[in-house]
């Protein structure tokens, strides 16, 4: 924001709406990447062989972490699904993986050993364009990984 930008919300700070604008402005800004923990499990809030959350909103510079709380997982990247630039990403079975996010877009993630029952994960880092998501909508899936990576796709935003 610029400093003009600034002084444009203070000069209207009287209209109820804009005191609300000023307040999302001034909220801090993290100073720090974050890391974002995702559970590889047996057994989930969506069902049998799930990344949780399934959905990760994430911003340039941020860590996905991706942890064996039970057996038999890993994670890696869907190369159909990965973003220009970024860098595909492959973890071994039953270890913790870090994803560091650099490019913006739509990761889509999966566990090998699962991935035919519908284990697929989906990291949305920053704004994807409109034809991003319309290409990863075009994406061919197992029946059941296409299942649930269509319901995580309805939450880009
Ligand atoms: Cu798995």
């Amino acid at each position: 924001m610029t400093r003009g930008e600034q002084r444009g919300v203070r000069m209207v700070r009287f209209a109820p709406v804009s005191i609300a604008a000023l307040a999302l402005l001034a909220a801090p800004l993290p100073a720090h990447a974050r890391d974002i923990v995702v559970h590889m499990k047996n057994m989930g809030k969506d069902g049998a062989m799930v990344f949780e959350p399934a959905f990760i909103k994430a911003k340039v510079g941020d860590r996905i972490v991706f942890t064996p709380t039970d057996p038999s997982h890993n994670a890696e990247t869907l190369p159909a699904m990965l973003p220009a630039g970024a860098t595909p990403m492959k973890g071994a079975l039953n270890k913790e993986v870090a994803m560091t996010v650099s490019a913006p877009g739509l990761y889509g993630i999966k566990c090998m050993p699962h991935y035919s029952m519908g284990m697929v994960a989906l990291v949305q880092v920053g704004q994807p364009a409109a034809a991003d998501l319309v290409a990863a909508k075009a994406v061919k899936l197992p029946p059941l990984a296409a299942k649930r990576m269509t319901a995580l796709l309805a939450r880009v935003r």
